[in-house]
């Protein structure tokens, strides 16, 4: 798309963001990838770890089959995250917040990097990496609280055996952020999307809910997805560079 239209594009949707009355902002692994947070699904390959697909090890099965084989692996993810900080993208999302009467942010992502940019009552789809749950009461503790050497962690509340408080494959969302998203995403009069290939749902589906509901649609990704033809603007650029842009 010729660099004028491009810019055209984006001085337009500063001013539909500014004049906004509901905006809801969908994110995936994408928005954190210029943090160095590895993408799941990048260059047609999926994220495969000890020969393992990450679906199957980010699987409810795996919990029931393998829970210190769950732990080891969300270890694995907290040690690349630790290194980890917010970028220009999570800290546009941030200011665009304090800016606007109903501002939603709902991400799939389990790095906690938007609250870590300021971003407030962050909708997390598929819970976060840095909390544990307990099997039995459900008591939540953050893992960096909890002994490093005791795997599975166990809770200090009933003694029971915790898991990552993740939503894994096979499992509901949260009930209460889901009804939360649902109802954002059908009440937005503007909805991006920004860095998920959309492929898991049912989070894939609150952008298509969204444009149903008569929201404006963008997609802000470097490359096409399931989304792309369904949106009113796709801007094909890394978010930590455009979202700036959008900044009003
Ligand atoms: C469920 C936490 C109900 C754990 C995750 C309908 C159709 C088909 C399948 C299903 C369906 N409904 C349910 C399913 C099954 C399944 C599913 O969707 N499977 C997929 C694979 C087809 N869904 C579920 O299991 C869900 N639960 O349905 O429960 C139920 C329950 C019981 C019985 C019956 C039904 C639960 C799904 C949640 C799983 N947990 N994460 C963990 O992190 O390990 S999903 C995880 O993967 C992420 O959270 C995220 O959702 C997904 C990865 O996607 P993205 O974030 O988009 O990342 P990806 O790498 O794929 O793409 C990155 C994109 O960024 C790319 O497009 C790239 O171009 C772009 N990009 C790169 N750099 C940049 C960039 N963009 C901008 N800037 C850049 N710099
Ligand atoms: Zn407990």
């Amino acid at each position: 798309m010729p660099e004028k239209d491009e810019s055209a594009n984006v001085s337009g949707l500063r001013e539909r963001l500014r004049a906004a009355r509901s905006v809801f902002v969908l994110t995936g692994a994408g928005v954190s990838a210029e943090s160095g947070v590895p993408t799941f699904r990048g260059g047609g390959q999926t994220a495969v770890w000890k020969g393992m697909p990450f679906e199957v090890i980010s699987s409810a099965e795996m919990v029931g089959r393998d829970l210190a084989l769950v732990w080891e692996w969300f270890d694995y993810r907290r040690g690349v995250l630790r290194t980890c900080r917010p970028n220009p993208a999570h800290e546009s999302l941030a200011r665009w917040q304090t800016r606007l009467p109903q501002f939603t942010l709902a991400t799939q992502n389990v790095d906690g990097l938007h609250a870590e940019a300021g971003s407030r009552g962050v909708l997390e789809l598929h819970g976060n990496a840095w909390r544990a749950r307990c099997l039995d009461c459900g008591n939540r503790e953050d893992v960096r609280e909890k002994d490093a050497g005791v795997r599975p962690p166990v809770c200090r509340a009933c003694g029971g055996l915790m898991r990552p408080d993740v939503v894994l494959f096979g499992e509901m969302l949260p009930e209460d952020v889901w009804v939360e998203a649902a109802e954002r995403a059908a009440a937005a009069d503007v909805c991006l999307v920004v860095g998920t290939s959309a492929i898991v749902h049912p989070a894939a589906g609150l952008p298509v809910a969204a444009k149903r509901a008569g929201a404006f649609l963008v997609e802000v990704n470097p490359e096409a997805t399931p989304l792309s033809d369904f949106c009113d603007l796709t801007l094909r650029g890394a978010a930590g560079e455009v979202l700036p842009r959008l900044d009003f």
